[in-house]
C-alpha cells in the first residue's frame, strides 16, 4: 500500500473539514440524504465536541455524510477513498448503495470508488460502528446495551485521520518493498515493484542527487559510502520509480537492527532504549490526528533526549513514522491486541472468546499494518500483543499461530508485553525480546518505594533465567497530579513520581540484558470513567497538554547527559 500523493500522474483531495453527523440507529438508511444532522469537524473523535452525554456515550452506529466531486480532466484515472483511520468498523455507501466494509480502527480504509462517466457528484455516507468485540481489536463485549472494556484508554471513536478523494493512474504502481543490507564495502538497496508495466527506478542520496539507476520491477542497486540512518539522524534516501503512466517515489533509510546475545543493536552498535508507551490522545479532538500536535511531540521526545517510542496500543497515524524517520527515533510497533484479559479467573482463550476468529482478524490487521509501514526505517520492532492473559493454556496455541503468521512476513525482531510472573508465562518464549509492565510501589506496595528494588528485580530476573530473553522494561509509572507537590513525598505528588522513576531506574543498572525503559505514560490521557483515575490517567510525564511535570526535567538531565 503506497501512501497517496500528487504529481504528473497522481492526485489528491482533501475531505478534511466539515462534514454531516449524527449518531444513528441500528436500521438507519442510508438511502436518503441525511436530514437530521449536526456539522462535525473531521479528522477528529465525535465523543468530546458536543455537550450531551447521549453523544459522547454512545455505543452503536454513527453517519457522517458529504458530497464529493471529481475534477473533470480525472476520468483516465482509478479514484480512491482513503481515511487514515476510523473506527471501530466502518461501512462506506455510494448515492446509498454499499461499496465497502472494513474493520478496524487504526488502520487505513482504502476504497476503490466505482464512477460513471454521466455523473460527476456523489453522496458519500460513513457509517461507523464504535462496538468492540471478540470479533475485533482491540477486543471487548457488549453487556446490556453498554461496551465492556479491559483497559483504560477511551474507546473514542470518529473520523481519525486525513481524509482524502486520491488518484492513480489503470496501470499504477500498486506497491513497492525495499530491503537495505550494509555490506563490509558499502551497502546494497534491494527492491521489488508490483506493477505491470516495467520500471525505471533511480536511488537519490539524502540530497537529491542521482546516485544509481536500474531497470526491471525486482533488482538491487549499490551504494558507495552510504550514509546510515541512525538515533537522531534521519538520514533518508529515496527511490523514485516510474514508466510512461506513473511515478512513485519512496523515502527509507539504510540501517540494520539486530537482536544479539541478549543486546539490541542499530548498525552494529549497542542502542539503550530510552523513552515511553504513549497514547494518541488529546483534549476535544481525542484521537483526531494533528501535525502540529504530532510535532509537539517530537520536539518533546528530542528535549528530553528520549531516543525510542512504543505505539502503545495500536497502530498510530502514518505521519507519526514518517516524523521518527524524519527525527532519527526508534519505534515499535504495536498491534491493537489489547484487552485480551479479564483481571478475573474468567478464560480468555477459549472458544467463543477469543478463538480463531480473533486470530484471523489478527491476522488479517498485521497483514495491513505491514501493507502500510514496510519501509519505515525507524519502525525496529514489532509488539503482538500489551497484557494478555499469556498464563492460558490456549495463550500458547494463539500466540503459536500469530508469531509464525508474522515471522513469514517480517524479519524485525517481535516483542510480547507481559504482565503475568514469569513462573506462570506459557508464552514468551516465542518472541525475542520481553516487554515487561511492572508497577511495584504503586498498585501494589502503595507509596512503599523501599520494596521495590528486591521485588523488581526478582521479577525481571525470573523471567531472563527461564526465557533467556533481552528484556524491555516496557511500562513504569505513577499517577502525578500536575502541580501537587508534598515533602516528604505521598503518592499522587510530582515528588513521588520523580523517587518512583529514579528508584526504578537504579535497578535496572544493574542488570545487563535489559534494552531499555520505556515509562508509562508520554503524557496524561482519557480512559474510561474508574475510581482509580480522577479525569483519566495521569502517569504522563508530561500533562495531556504537552508541559512538562518535575520528572520530565529530572529524565532530561539523565537522558542528555
Ligand atoms: C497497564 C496497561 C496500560 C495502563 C497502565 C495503567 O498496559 O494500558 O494504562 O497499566 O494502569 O497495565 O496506568
Amino acid at each position: 500500500m503506497l501512501y497517496p500523493v500528487v504529481n504528473k500522474y497522481r492526485n489528491k483531495i482533501s475531505l478534511n473539514g466539515l462534514w454531516k453527523f449524527n449518531i444513528v440507529d441500528e436500521d438507519y438508511d442510508v438511502s436518503k440524504p441525511i436530514k437530521d444532522f449536526r456539522y462535525i469537524g473531521v479528522p477528529s473523535s465525535y465523543n468530546d465536541l458536543f455537550t450531551e452525554k447521549k453523544i459522547r456515550d454512545h455505543v452503536g452506529k454513527v453517519v457522517y455524510e458529504n458530497v464529493i466531486e471529481f475534477p473533470k480532466s480525472s476520468l483516465d484515472n482509478n479514484w480512491f477513498l482513503r481515511v487514515g483511520a476510523a473506527g471501530n468498523s466502518c461501512s462506506i455507501y455510494l448515492e446509498g448503495k454499499l461499496i465497502f466494509t472494513h474493520n478496524g480502527g487504526f488502520l487505513p480504509i482504502d476504497c476503490p470508488l466505482p464512477r460513471k462517466e454521466t455523473i460527476n457528484r456523489y453522496r458519500l455516507t460513513i457509517v461507523l460502528d464504535n462496538r468492540l468485540t471478540y470479533e475485533t481489536l482491540p477486543i471487548g463485549e457488549i453487556v446490556d446495551d453498554k461496551q465492556v472494556i479491559h483497559y483504560d484508554f477511551r474507546n473514542y471513536t470518529g473520523i481519525h485521520r486525513d481524509t482524502f478523494l486520491y488518484s492513480k493512474p489503470k496501470k499504477a504502481i500498486e506497491d513497492i518493498f525495499i530491503k537495505t543490507n550494509i555490506l563490509s564495502n558499502g551497502a546494497e538497496v534491494e527492491y521489488q515493484v508490483f506493477c505491470e508495466e516495467e520500471c525505471q527506478i533511480k536511488l537519490l542520496d539524502p540530497d537529491d542527487i542521482e546516485i544509481g539507476i536500474s531497470h526491471g520491477n525486482q533488482g538491487t542497486i549499490s551504494v558507495n559510502n552510504p550514509k546510515l540512518w541512525n538515533i537522531g539522524k534521519g538520514i533518508l534516501y529515496k527511490l523514485v520509480v516510474s514508466n510512461s503512466k506513473d511515478q512513485y517515489c519512496e523515502s527509507f533509510g539504510i540501517r540494520k537492527i539486530e537482536i544479539l546475545k541478549d543486546k539490541l543493536l542499530l548498525n552494529g552498535k549497542q542502542v539503550y532504549l530510552k523513552g515511553f508507551g504513549m497514547h494518541e490522545d488529546h483534549e476535544i479532538i481525542g484521537k483526531g490526528s494533528f501535525s502540529a500536535l504530532n510535532i509537539r511531540d517530537f520536539n518533546l521526545l528530542q528535549w528530553i533526549g528520549a531516543n525510542s517510542f512504543r505505539t502503545s496500543h495500536y497502530p498510530y497515524a502514518e505521519e507519526m513514522y514518517d516524523l521518527a524517520d524524519k527525527y532519527g527515533i526508534l519505534v515499535i510497533n504495536e498491534m491493537p491486541a489489547v484487552g485480551l484479559n479479564f483481571w478475573s479467573d474468567r478464560t480468555v482463550f477459549t472458544e467463543g472468546v477469543v478463538d480463531n476468529k480473533t486470530l484471523e482478524v489478527y491476522k488479517q490487521q498485521f497483514a495491513e499494518l505491514y501493507a502500510r509501514d514496510k519501509n519505515h526505517p525507524s519502525i525496529i520492532m514489532y509488539s503482538v500483543a500489551n497484557e494478555a492473559n499469556t498464563h492460558e493454556a490456549g495463550a500458547l496455541d494463539f500466540f503459536t499461530e500469530i508469531l509464525s503468521y508474522i515471522r513469514n512476513i517480517t524479519n524485525l525482531p517481535l516483542m510480547i508485553v507481559e504482565w503475568v510472573g514469569a513462573k506462570e508465562n506459557k508464552v514468551a518464549q516465542l518472541a525475542d525480546v520481553i516487554g515487561l509492565n511492572r508497577y511495584i510501589g504503586w498498585y501494589s506496595d502503595l507509596g512503599d518505594l523501599d520494596k521495590v528494588p528486591d521485588k523488581l528485580k526478582a521479577s525481571i530476573e525470573e523471567y531472563y533465567k527461564k526465557f533467556k530473553k533481552p528484556i524491555l522494561l516496557s511500562e513504569f509509572g505513577v499517577d502525578t497530579v500536575a502541580g501537587l507537590h508534598k515533602l516528604p513525598s505521598v503518592p499522587f505528588s510530582e515528588e513521588f513520581q520523580v523517587e518512583f522513576i529514579l528508584k526504578y531506574q537504579e535497578v535496572l543498572k544493574e542488570l545487563d540484558y535489559v534494552i531499555g525503559e520505556h515509562i508509562w505514560n508520554f503524557a496524561d490521557f482519557d480512559t474510561k470513567p474508574g475510581i482509580t483515575r480522577f479525569d483519566g490517567n495521569k502517569k504522563g510525564v508530561f500533562t495531556r497538554n504537552r508541559q512538562p511535570k518535575m520528572i520530565a526535567h529530572v529524565l532530561k538531565e539523565k537522558w542528555t547527559r
